[in-house]
C-alpha cells in the first residue's frame, strides 16, 4: 500500500520541455486543471501529497517520477539523461532526507530516469534506453541487490514509439503485468499474466495502480474496458496536455 506521493506542479513555461511528440503545443492552464485532477485522483486513492511548487527552472520538473526510484527498504537518486533536466534532482533529494533514512544516488557515467524503472514487488525491470544507460541501470540494480532485491534488464533502445520503459509497461500487482506488444513479446515477461495494449492504444500502457484504484489515461477504451472485465476499479483521467510533452500518468508523481 502506498501512503504519500510527491507532486511538482507544471512551470509556466512547461511548453518549453523537452518532447517528441507531434500533438502541438500543450495549455498551461488545462495542464494545471489535469494536474489537479491527477492529484485529486490521488488522494482518492488514500494518498497524502508532498506538492512542490512549479520549478520555472525546469520546464519538465513536474515530470518527478524520473528523478528517484523509491522503494520500501532506501531512496535511489536518479541522475536524469537529458542535460535539462539533470538539475531537478537536487530539489526531491531534499524532500526524501525527510522520509528515508537511506538514500542512494546514480553517478557520472551512469545516467538514469526513474521512468525506466519498473517496480513489480520484489522484482525491478530496469529500462536501457535513450535517457538510461549501461552504467546506471548496472549501479541501479547493485544497490537494489544490496536490500534484498533483484532485477532484470531491459533494453527498449530499438523501441521508438516509447521515451521509457513505463512508457510501455505497468506491473498491476498480482503477478499481472500490462505491457505494449513490442514489449509483450520479451522473454523477461514470459512468467507474469500479461494485458496486452493495442497498437491504437499504446499511450494507455502507462497507467498506475494506486492501491485499490489503477488510474488510466481517459480515451482508450478497449484497454479500460479489459481492465475493467479483470475486476479493477479504474479512475480515468485526461492527460492530454501530459502526453504532449511526452509524459504519461506514472511520470507526474513518486508514490511510497
Ligand atoms: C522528458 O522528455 O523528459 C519529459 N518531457 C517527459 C518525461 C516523462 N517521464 C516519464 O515517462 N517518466
Amino acid at each position: 500500500m502506498f501512503q504519500r506521493a510527491i507532486v511538482g506542479s507544471p512551470s509556466t513555461n512547461f511548453a518549453a520541455g523537452l518532447t517528441t511528440a507531434a500533438l502541438g503545443k500543450p495549455n498551461y492552464a488545462c495542464a494545471l486543471a489535469q494536474n489537479e485532477s491527477y492529484c485529486a485522483a490521488l488522494e482518492q486513492c488514500g494518498l497524502a501529497l508532498i506538492r512542490l511548487d512549479a520549478d520555472e527552472q525546469f520546464p519538465d520538473s513536474t515530470f518527478v517520477e524520473d528523478t528517484a526510484v523509491l522503494t520500501e527498504q532506501c531512496a535511489i537518486l536518479a541522475r536524469p539523461g537529458a542535460t535539462s533536466r539533470a538539475g531537478e534532482v537536487s530539489r526531491i533529494s531534499k524532500v526524501l532526507e525527510e522520509f528515508f533514512t537511506e538514500i542512494h544516488s546514480i553517478h557520472a557515467p551512469g545516467t538514469l530516469d526513474g521512468g525506466d524503472v519498473c517496480e513489480a514487488g520484489d522484482h525491478f525491470f530496469i529500462g536501457i534506453s535513450r535517457r538510461t544507460n549501461e552504467s546506471g541501470a548496472e549501479q541501479l540494480a547493485n544497490v537494489l541487490s544490496s536490500v534484498e532485491y533483484t532485477s532484470t534488464f531491459v533494453d527498449i533502445r530499438g523501441q521508438t514509439s516509447i521515451l521509457h520503459l513505463k512508457s510501455g509497461l505497468a506491473y498491476l500487482g498480482d503477478n499481472r503485468m500490462v505491457a505494449i506488444d513490442a514489449l509483450a513479446h520479451h522473454k523477461a515477461f514470459r512468467d507474469y499474466d500479461l494485458v496486452r495494449v493495442d497498437a491504437a492504444e499504446e499511450y494507455a500502457a502507462n497507467c498506475v495502480r494506486v492501491n485499490d484504484r489503477v488510474l488510466i489515461a481517459s480515451g482508450y477504451p478497449r484497454f479500460a474496458e479489459r481492465l475493467n472485465i479483470l475486476g479493477y476499479q479504474t479512475i480515468a483521467l485526461d492527460m492530454s496536455e501530459f502526453e504532449k510533452m511526452d509524459g504519461g500518468l506514472s511520470c507526474l508523481s513518486l508514490r511510497f
